[in-house]
């Protein structure tokens, strides 16, 4: 039995910031899981470095169900992102340990490859529909199968998922919080815009998914629905705060386009009511947000019984390591959707070296022991922490709204 011997909470920052939790057994063997919670990074690492590294001492890594109970049950404090982003990060180097010892990838471990390969989505953004469209092409070219649109609303300086970088994204991009302005019915014009000239240039064989990322009210979201399905998108991301699940009811009532929601979401009980009312198409909870792949596994089993499919986050804020549980997940869970794929910067992925691979719009999580990623802390200790914040929203009259 590996016992665990020392444990480590490693900041870094190559490009961005993020919190890495490497734990060492008595036998030499090593794993990671990814810790970081864009924004409020140190606040997990504390939570990891006070109390629980110290509570992982001496105990059996093998006890992967234990282990997580011991931390969820033990804590007191239930649930909550801090709690669950911890969480996470000792199942994810747990799975990679019991993955290694065992000499199989985690999937093998998972129950093996339900299909052959992930289907991922690429972000195609653009300050016009015509430049959002363009890259949009190049993402085809490249053979991507899913293409998620984001474009410029006209008559705003700055829209959610519209970056400055062609090639890279990243929200997180001030000290303080940038704050920017949002008008909901500007924004209500141009999307159905931008997927109808989608569609024309980009023709029915793709996937297009859109992010509203939290902006809308349950009756506007109903009615954006109403307007893209004539373009048949495969789905509307966060329509509305999910906070409130019943709200999705409304969202229902009036529109057919597929709902996914839940990157957010750290915790089964956040999606309880969304998946037995199957008020959504897609469940977007992700290894590192919500407790790991053992809490992930609880959540995808229940969505399976109402024919909710798996779309896990991926953004560049989700380090190599959870884009490497994510795949090993993905390929063994039978209601796998889509699974989200923004790539990382070469400073990012030279200090996570990773085994996962991309082909034709494809992914697979490579079949070296364990979780197949790994810290280079060699490299990573060369990048400091640099404090970095999401931006904030406000509508245009000053109230502050959901960015
Ligand atoms: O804004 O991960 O679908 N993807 C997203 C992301 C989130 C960031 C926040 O840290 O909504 O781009
Ligand atoms: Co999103």
């Amino acid at each position: 039995m590996p016992k665990i011997v020392a444990a480590r909470v490693i900041v870094t920052c190559p490009g961005r910031n993020f919190v890495t939790l490497k734990i060492e057994c008595d036998d030499g063997t090593t794993g990671v899981g990814d810790a970081t919670l864009n924004g409020r990074e140190l606040a997990v690492a504390t939570y990891l470095t006070e109390h629980v590294v110290p509570c992982l001492i001496g105990r059996d890594a093998h006890r992967i169900e234990d282990i997580w109970q011991y931390l969820y049950k033990g804590a007191y404090w239930r649930r909550g992102p801090v709690t669950m982003t911890a969480i996470a990060a000792v199942d994810m180097a747990l799975w990679d340990i019991k993955g290694k010892v065992a000499g199989l990838p985690v999937y093998q471990l998972l129950g093996g490859a339900c299909r052959e390969g992930v289907m991922v989505y690429g972000h195609a953004n653009g300050t016009t529909i015509e430049e959002t469209v363009e890259v949009a092409r190049e993402y085809q070219r490249q053979g991507y199968k899913a293409i998620r649109l984001q474009c410029g609303v006209p008559g705003m300086t700055s829209s959610y998922g519209v970056s400055k970088d062609r090639y890279f994204y990243e929200p997180a991009d001030a000290d303080l919080p940038t704050e920017n302005v949002w008008s909901t019915s500007k924004y209500l014009r141009v999307v159905p815009e931008l997927f109808a000239a989608a569609r024309e240039a980009l023709g029915w064989d793709v996937h297009l998914l859109h992010d509203i990322h939290h902006r809308l009210t349950p009756i506007e979201a109903g009615r954006l629905g109403r307007d893209l399905e004539p373009w048949r998108p495969f789905w509307l991301e966060d329509a509305t705060p999910a906070e409130n699940q019943a709200a999705f009811r409304l969202i229902r009532q009036h529109t057919t386009a597929p709902l996914a929601v839940g990157e957010i979401f750290n915790s089964i009980w956040d999606a309880k009511t969304l998946i037995e009312e199957q008020l959504i198409d897609y469940i977007r909870a992700t290894v590192v947000h919500a407790g790991g792949i053992t809490h992930l596994r609880r959540i995808a089993a229940l969505a399976d019984l109402y024919q909710v499919r798996t779309g896990c986050h991926g953004a560049t804020d989700l380090s190599p390591v959870a884009m490497a549980a994510a795949l090993h997940f993905d390929l063994s869970v039978p209601n796998f959707g889509i699974q989200e794929y923004m790539r990382h910067t070469p400073e990012t992925d030279a200090v996570f070296p990773h085994a996962y691979s991309f082909e034709g719009g494809m992914m697979h999580p490579g079949d070296a022991p364990g979780l197949g990623v790994d810290i280079d802390e060699a490299l990573a200790v060369g990048y400091d922490y640099k404090r970095a914040f999401l931006p904030v929203n406000r509508l245009e009259d000053g109230t502050l709204w959901s960015w």
